[in-house]
């Protein structure tokens, strides 16, 4: 299976990004995760993006907060999808990290996340690299199956509840 490469702007990232990295894990998807900034050490960002397909990388997710170019500037130097995940890292409560983000220019796309929603990017890297792997589809099948039984439990205790 193709590695994801987890790029986060900053190690203050990281208690977010971990929820990525755990959600990979479960998933027994081969990961990598580095800091790399696009403004603080543009030169590793074009060297680790351009190098990624070559060095069996499928899907880059990026994490960076503030003005966020981490996505975009990786999204530039590779062929590869790229998921990026603002995060809530400043005085404008991650607004700024989103915009930054998700308003790239046509012709570079960075699939952005919620702000903060380290879990979705894993998932959704999973469901790209699915595409061409039947066994992390069937995880992918089962987790979404795990998550409806866990709605239907709440919800019958939600009845229980109201019923006394
Ligand atoms: C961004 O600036 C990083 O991704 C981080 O979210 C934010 C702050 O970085 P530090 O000053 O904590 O290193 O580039």
């Amino acid at each position: 299976m193709k590695k994801v490469a987890v790029i986060m702007g900053s190690d203050s990232d990281l208690p977010v990004v971990k929820k990525c990295i755990d959600q990979l894990k479960a998933f027994d998807i081969p990961y990598e995760a580095h800091v790399i900034s696009a403004h603080r050490t543009p030169a590793q960002a074009e060297k680790f993006a351009s190098s990624a397909a070559a060095n069996g990388f499928g899907v880059i997710i990026a994490a960076a907060g503030k003005a966020a170019h981490l996505g975009g500037v990786l999204a530039a130097y590779t062929p590869l999808p790229v998921i990026g995940i603002p995060i809530k890292s400043s005085t404008m409560d991650g607004l700024d990290s989103l915009l930054s983000m998700v308003q790239m220019p046509s012709g570079i796309p960075v699939a952005t996340v919620a702000i903060d929603g380290a879990q979705n990017a894993a998932i959704l890297a999973a469901q790209m690299l699915a595409l061409s792997d039947d066994a992390l589809a069937e995880k992918l099948v089962a987790f979404k199956a795990d998550m409806e039984a866990g709605v239907l439990k709440k919800d019958a205790a939600l009845q229980e509840t109201l019923a006394q």
